[in-house]
């Protein structure tokens, strides 16, 4: 297990999820690729010798569904996305050093090389399985081919995943009245030969695992929770013939319905994270192994030599936190059968609604990449505003008006201003940076920034490595208000002189911080401060080193964003929203009168890209209105109160509940409340919540619960205050 801090001596390697090549990239799928990519800036910045790799996820159902409707081959279809999407990536900066895709060779033969392994090592069982199947198309229905009920919490699922519910993978079988997305009619059970992989056999390696793994709190706490209720093996096959062949099945005879057994396809949760490796393999091969060694990176602890770190790599992954499970239960345990390191951190971020509603493809309630370019902002607004809006596990809400308010206040207001003023006054007074050396003022906050900044990274804290820039030119204005150089100027050339030295200092010290969050901004900066060479290749340490004595006179670095603007931009996604609403709705009139639409509206469903999960659909199961009424009188007898919650700790013994101290205006409350595994508890402090506060106390794990704190659903979503209402103020 590694345990040393960022930058260590061994080579890194940062991911993201990879997208499937099937639809239009939008910012829930930013989100992820920005901060991964930050990050990775981030560990360079720190001197950390690390590279960002990914790739498009080519195969499985999510793809081959999407293809059929469209009438074209999975594999054009899957390649015309891919090009797209590497095009795109650039356009936001986020810069892979290699992106490649499942489907190329590379993936192939290691994924295949990898299987082969685990059969090797004796964790791979053949066992005939009952799989959904259309009887009237007479096909196999593998996972998003069959919708039905999750069974184990009842909500709407889809074949592999209980997406709209508890998150679970199902295996194959496991859906409750399953239903074929493409004729619209019950499926059946079929019995059919698979292959497994005895993920059950892993358990203890598995918990050892994720007591190591670093990244975010609910990567670790919901694996943990699935080891505790008992693994289950699973199914790396399904009959489709869309993906990578099984490397064993070829040209052998399949028992059950007399299909070929070359029908059978690596499930694409096998071959999808091997491209994690793939990739790096990739990377490296293009630019030398003395370069960068993807095996120095993927097998380095056992490489011979190896200084007994043990199992994990310098391997970090970002991913959604709908694929947990993929990441740190099914994909360590192939990596450790197969003699690969274990990631050291897996990051799970949280979803994106669009003003305060689920983000939706297929209703177009989604602000697109290239429609975001194609307003004409700059990406670094948008990657600052997504990278710094909330810890890593909260869900963000996106809001033209809010972007509007953190591009005007943070970027415009702080950094860009601070920077300009510096720099213009030096310009003006100096031609560049008088002569000086740095104050020890500044010295010493330029280090605080630096070491504020190491320790975001080694927390895996982005939002505080996106904040660092801004909170020093926060301070930057403070000291330029605080010095007056411009009533110094003539009076006291040489107080003027060393204020304005370390304001370029803090210039060049922001520009460097930037980096990571807004490189191209950073850039920017750096190229009015004089400076040579590029903002990408230096280290922290730059920011302390000597500024440029020229520079040419310097320009703002952020526009604003107008009120008209953010008005003109809602309308136009309001407008968008309800035309697909209307179409969606004449969609589903039309699939009541005809045989035929049924189809298409089954399918049409499935073909919504990942971040449909978070539709604001409301579920099938809603339970009815009580009858009973109750009086006014009654419900002012309820004494609710808004209240901020202070401090949150988990209870030794009790995997759900948090202890939390709430204020509540009047006093503080201690509150026991079952969040633990729906949020991140470093992140409850601050959080804004209603209190049900004259309900009786209760006693729950030996610790007094004084009231409750109101939650909405099955993921305990938080009530909260719309605007600015304050702790003690009574909700009526
Ligand atoms: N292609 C997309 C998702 O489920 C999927 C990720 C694969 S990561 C190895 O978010
Ligand atoms: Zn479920």
């Amino acid at each position: 297990m590694t345990t040393d801090d960022f930058p260590t001596d061994e080579p890194a390697v940062v991911t993201c999820g990879l997208p499937y090549a099937n639809g239009d990239l939008h910012v829930g799928h930013l989100r992820g690729y920005t901060a991964a990519d930050a990050f990775n800036r981030a560990l360079n910045r720190i001197g950390q010798d690390s590279i960002y790799v990914c790739g498009s996820d080519m195969h499985g159902t999510p793809v081959a569904v999407n293809a059929w409707k469209e009438g074209v081959s999975p594999e054009e279809f899957a390649l015309e996305w891919h090009e797209q999407y590497a095009e795109t990536f650039p356009k936001f900066d986020v810069d892979f050093d290699n992106y490649g895709h499942t489907h190329d060779e590379t993936n192939t033969e290691l994924t295949r090389d990898i299987v082969r392994t685990l059969e090797d090592e004796g964790y791979v069982e053949e066992r005939t399985i009952e799989v959904a199947w259309d009887p009237e198309e007479d096909q196999a229905l593998p996972d998003r081919y069959v919708e039905g009920t999750c069974p184990y919490c009842g909500e709407h699922a889809r074949g592999d995943e209980c997406d709209e519910g508890c998150g679970r993978h199902l295996e194959p079988g496991e859906i409750v009245d399953p239903v074929s997305t493409i004729t619209g009619n019950p499926a059946e059970y079929r019995e059919r030969e698979h292959k497994f992989f005895t993920v059950s056999k892993l358990a203890d390696f598995l918990t050892e695992f994720l007591d190591g793994l670093e990244g975010t709190d609910n990567a670790r706490n919901q694996p943990r929770q699935w080891i505790e209720e008992g693994l289950q093996d699973w199914c790396i096959t399904r009959d489709l013939d869309w993906g990578i062949d099984y490397p064993a099945a070829e040209g052998s005879e399949a028992e059950g319905d007399g299909a070929d057994a070359d029908d059978l396809v690596l499930y694409v949760w096998v071959d999808a994270p091997i491209e994690y490796i793939s990739s790096t393999k990739q990377y490296s091969e293009r630019v030398g192994a003395d370069e960068y060694d993807w095996e120095e990176a993927w097998k380095g602890s056992k490489l011979d030599g190896a200084d007994g770190d043990g199992e994990a790599g310098e391997i970090v992954h970002f991913i959604g936190r709908d694929i947990i499970q993929h990441h740190t239960i099914f994909w360590p345990a192939m990596l450790h059968v197969a003699g690969y390191d274990t990631p050291r951190a897996v990051c799970a971020t949280g979803f994106i609604t669009i003003n305060g509603k689920g983000l939706s493809t297929s209703r177009n309630r989604a602000i697109w990449a290239q429609e975001y370019l194609d307003e004409g902002f700059h990406p670094d607004l948008l990657r600052y505003y997504l990278t710094t809006n909330g810890g890593l596990q909260q869900d963000i809400d996106f809001a033209w008006e809010k972007f509007a308010d953190r591009v005007n206040g943070e970027l415009v207001g702080t950094l860009g201003n601070f920077c300009y003023r510096g720099t213009l006054f030096a310009h003006r007074n100096y031609d560049g940076t008088p002569d000086a050396t740095v104050s020890e003022e500044v010295e010493a906050e330029i280090e605080d920034a630096i070491e504020a900044f190491r320790t975001a990274v080694n927390e895996y804290d982005v939002r505080g490595i996106g904040t660092a820039p801004v909170e020093l030119a926060r301070f930057g204005n403070e000291y330029i208000q605080r010095n007056e150089p411009w009533s110094l100027v003539d009076d006291e050339p040489e107080a003027a002189a060393q204020v304005i030295y370390d304001c370029v200092q803090l210039a060049k010290a922001c520009a460097v911080l930037a980096e990571p969050v807004m490189p191209g901004k950073a850039e920017e900066l750096w190229t009015q401060l004089g400076e040579k060479d590029s903002v990408h290749d230096v280290e922290l340490e730059a920011a302390l080193e000597a500024p440029s004595a020229e520079f040419d006179e310097p320009s703002e670095l952020f526009e604003g964003v107008e009120d008209e603007r953010v008005e003109e931009l809602d309308a136009k996604l309001a407008d968008r929203v309800a035309a697909a609403d209307d179409a969606a709705d004449a969609e589903d009139a039309a699939a009541v009168e005809t045989d035929d639409a049924d189809a298409a509206t089954a399918a049409d469903g499935e073909g919504a890209a990942d971040a449909d999960r978070t539709d604001e659909e409301a579920p099938d199961d809603l339970e009815p209105v009580l009858e009973d009424r109750i009086s006014f009188e009654e419900f002012q007898g309820l004494d609710l109160r808004v209240g901020r919650i202070e401090t949150a700790e988990g209870i030794e013994g009790a995997d759900e509940l948090v202890k939390l101290t709430v204020d509540i205006g009047v006093e503080t409350r201690q509150i026991v409340a079952g969040l633990k595994q729906l949020h991140d508890v470093d992140e409850l402090p601050g959080t804004k919540v209603i209190v049900m506060a004259n309900l009786e106390a209760a006693e729950l794990f030996g610790e007094t619960s004084d009231g409750m704190v109101l939650a909405a659903g099955e993921q305990a979503d938080l009530l909260t205050t719309y605007e600015d209402a304050v702790p003690g103020e009574r909700v009526r």
